[in-house]
């Protein structure tokens, strides 16, 4: 490792702790007088309420927290939840970092702050470079930025020596530009923030069903009869999805959780703008709450699946028809020892029976709702496959009320796949680029984040680009990452706000600094809009409205276009300049490039948008044996050694994945602190380790260790055995080399560690 002075990971520094009760339900009033603080306090009353007024709303535009869907007949005047609120006030901001700033602070003393502080900072401002051993960024032209990076991707030996990462924030637009410069460029190495997130899902479901989505609208939500959820904490992170969980609650749904942690929005609701929510009362969501161990999902899943079987809850007629890997499943399952799937979920028998007669009863069956809990383990496609296999035992896929819903994080992420940035993109997909751009697309798989990493580590990748994220404190291990970033020969970031990734470079940096999706935005003399899809696969439109943050910010699909025309010159025949005069043009070549986009001008500009086709859904099965298979896995359950637990890194109430808003977990009682790791009483008691004492955490991996300092224990119901502690300020403890079978996720929620009293 080398020996820089700039600091990868947040200061150790503590803030300190108020502890409080922890909440049994989730939004309510308080939420909302807690969004409208964060909007008027640091945007200014104009700024945030117009802001505000046009989230999620027909004209308006796409709120860039979560991605969870808009109703279509039922949108209140304010479609919004708290955490959105926070996002737009952190993105609206009237605070801003100019090159004045950059010059009054130094790159080392930047990384001194904390997150919370350099969130607090404001807006970028200006391109910015940090020249080969400065100490200092200073100011650089659009045009000079543009040249700097084609002349570094122009010098390298092969275009495969460059990394281009995308954080699921980017636009449709901006993302099918950005693809198609990289591969004109002649790379496929796009790893983005999926790789981290839902690639487990996508990576299981293309297996199982033939599509990587979710084959669910937000109807068939509303009108499910049994509604299982795991691996997700919604209060926190899809604030949205509780109202619509409210209204399959009052429809009649059963709703059963699975969580090591009983997290306020799984167990009651307090809808912010009913009468009943002011009031104080909350709807009871979860009728069962199953607190499984980290990791014991697959045993859990497993015992439901014997259940199916044993009972005869079958559909047959639909196994027959449409499912493959039928009866080597049912022997796997038949010689599953219940003591054995009971160890390890930590849930009974009894119970796994009970929550199987729930999923099998009535007509309309079963929709399946999970997130980060599932995907991010070593046995995560095998989990969610798992999930599969149950769906399709009852044949609860494919028609109304039923079906299965990976809960996508990023707003956009799921969009950006569509639109191509991928490292191992379909063959058809490269066939159409070539036929619509006329150029020789390369075929060869890309790097994907974890291999990223590592070639920049080893020093075959040499140039990083980054279209939006905090790839630093977003990947795992942050000391091997840095030493990644630092050998490179150039970093690029287009950003809205200063983030760590920003401050531990290559031997140049530089901002890029661009417009948020709330700003408005002129080509020609044309205001243009921008497209996104959610996470039920409706596109529709984001049509930003405030002032632009400063007068030298370009939006993303410019910086994209400017970047390919500077690095391709000649060599290239697409007319980039051209495209982003008016952003139709763009959607003119998706529309040729990505099935279902037909017509895409023009449905798009109509209210809500459109769906997007789903083979699934219609009980077409686009797999590799043309029917749904069931892919039978062994139970393979992590299990940690003695002395030994296992961690999850999570999200406070207050973050969005790197990005601090705040210093409370206010659902888990936690105020004014970061550096915690929440565990079970018993466990600390073995250790000797009393409630608030600062310990030490170290994780083991291969007979590799790595270390974190000071972090306060906070008691918490939770299985024994198991741990939990904030994200990016945890990520060092996440091993480079652990990550899923198949997907490559790495294992943010699987890290097995020893924990004891600060030395
Ligand atoms: N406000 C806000 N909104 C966000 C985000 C944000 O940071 N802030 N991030 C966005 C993004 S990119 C994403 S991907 C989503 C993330 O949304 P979530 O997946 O809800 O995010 P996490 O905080 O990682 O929470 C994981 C949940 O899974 C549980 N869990 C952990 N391990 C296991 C397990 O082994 N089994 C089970 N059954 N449960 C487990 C944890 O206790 C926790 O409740 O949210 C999106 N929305
Ligand atoms: N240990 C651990 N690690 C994790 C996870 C975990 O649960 N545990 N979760 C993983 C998951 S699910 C995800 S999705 C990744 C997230 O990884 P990323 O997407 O890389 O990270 P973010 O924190 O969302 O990125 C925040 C930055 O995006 C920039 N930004 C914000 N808005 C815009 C915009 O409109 N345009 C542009 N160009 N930039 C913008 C800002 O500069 C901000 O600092 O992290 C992963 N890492
Ligand atoms: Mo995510």
């Amino acid at each position: 490792m080398s020996e820089s002075t700039i600091s990868a990971q947040p200061p150790e520094k503590l803030t300190g702790i108020h502890i409080g009760k922890t909440k049994h339900s989730a939004a309510g009033v308080p939420a909302v007088a807690n969004s409208l603080k964060h909007i008027y306090g640091s945007s200014g009353l104009l700024r945030g309420t117009s802001a505000m007024l046009k989230l999620n709303q027909m004209g308006g535009f796409d709120c860039p927290s979560c991605a969870w869907p808009d109703p279509e007949d039922h949108r209140s005047a304010f479609e919004f939840c708290e955490n959105g609120a926070k996002a737009i006030a952190s993105e609206t901001t009237k605070h801003r970092i100019t090159p004045q700033f950059f010059a009054d602070n130094s790159v080392e003393e930047l990384s001194e702050w904390s997150d919370y502080d350099m969130d607090q900072a404001g807006r970028l401002t200006q391109p910015m470079v940090l020249r080969a051993g400065a100490t200092h960024y200073e100011e650089i032209s659009w045009d000079d930025a543009f040249d700097l990076i084609g002349r570094e991707l122009n010098a390298l030996v092969s275009p495969d020596e460059a990394v281009f990462y995308t954080s699921g924030r980017a636009t449709n637009e901006a993302a099918f530009l950005y693809q198609l410069f990289v591969r004109h460029y002649g790379t496929n190495n796009l790893p983005d923030c999926s790789n981290m997130c839902h690639e487990s899902s996508g990576a299981a479901l293309g297996q199982s069903v033939g599509v990587g989505k979710g084959t669910v609208t937000l109807k068939d939500l509303e009108t499910a009869e049994t509604i299982l959820i795991m691996g997700q904490n919604p209060g926190t992170n899809h604030p949205r999805m509780l109202s619509s969980l409210q209204r399959a609650v009052e429809n009649g749904a059963t709703i059963i959780a699975v969580n090591p942690m009983k997290e306020a929005g799984l167990t009651g609701f307090m809808h912010p703008q009913q009468v009943k929510g002011v009031l104080g009362m909350s709807t009871p969501l979860a009728k069962h709450f199953l607190q499984v161990n980290l990791n014991g999902d697959q045993a859990l899943l497993k015992g439901i699946a014997k259940t199916l079987v044993e009972d005869g809850h079958l559909d047959s007629g639909f196994l027959q028809e449409h499912v493959t890997g039928y009866e080597a499943y049912r022997a796997h399952l038949m010689t599953q020892d219940w003591a054995e799937l009971e160890k390890l979920s930590g849930i009974q028998r009894d119970v796994m029976q009970m929550v199987a007669r729930q999923c099998a009863s009535g007509e309309r069956k079963l929709i399946t709702c999970w997130a980060m809990g599932l995907t991010q383990h070593k046995n995560a496609v095998a989990t969610i496959q798992e999930i599969v296999n149950i769906h399709l035992l009852l044949g609860a896929i494919g028609r109304e009320s039923a079906g299965l819903c990976p809960v996508r994080g990023h707003s956009n992420v799921q969009g950006d796949r569509t639109m191509g940035v991928f490292e191992k993109m379909p063959e058809w997909f490269m066939d159409n680029l070539e036929r619509e751009f006329q150029f020789t697309v390369p075929r060869r798989h890309g790097w994907d984040t974890v291999a990223a990493i590592k070639a920049m580590h080893e020093g075959s990748g040499k140039v990083f680009y980054a279209l939006g994220g905090n790839f630093l404190q977003a990947t795992p291990d942050t000391e091997y990452t840095a030493e990644a970033l630092r050998r490179c020969n150039l970093t690029v970031h287009v950003c809205t706000k200063l983030n760590r990734s920003h401050l531990v470079t290559g031997r140049t940096g530089l901002i890029l600094p661009c417009l948020g999706r709330s700003e408005w935005e002129e080509q020609g003399d044309t205001t243009q809009f921008l497209t996104v899809e959610n996470s039920m696969s409706v596109v529709h439109a984001s049509h930003g409205h405030l002032d632009p943050a400063s007068p030298y910010l370009l939006s993303e699909p410019v910086i994209v276009a400017r970047t390919a025309a500077a690095t391709l010159g000649d060599r290239s025949k697409v007319d980039w300049l051209g495209m982003i005069e008016n952003y139709d043009r763009i959607r003119e070549s998706i529309e040729r490039v990505v099935p279902g986009f037909e017509n895409f001008n023009e449905r798009v500009r109509q209210p809500g948008g459109f769906y997007l086709p789903n083979t699934a859904r219609n009980r077409e099965w686009k797999t590799s044996s043309g029917k749904a298979e069931i892919h039978t896995h062994p139970l393979q359950v992590l299990v940690p050694g003695p002395g030994q637990l296992i961690l999850q890194t999570f999200r406070s109430h207050d973050q969005f994945n790197t990005t601090v808003y705040g210093l409370n977990d206010r659902y888990r009682g936690i105020g004014n602190e970061r550096r915690i790791i929440f565990m079970n009483p018993q466990d600390m008691k073995e250790r000797g380790i009393g409630p608030l004492e600062s310990v030490d955490i170290t994780s083991h991996f291969q007979g590799e260790t790595r270390e974190a300092h000071r972090f306060l224990a906070v008691p918490y119901d939770q299985p024994t055995g198991n741990c939990a502690a904030y994200f990016p300020e945890a990520n060092v403890l996440v091993p480079i080399g652990s990550f899923a079978d198949v997907s490559l996720t790495p294992t943010s929620k699987s890290v097995l560690v020893t924990v004891k009293p600060s030395a």
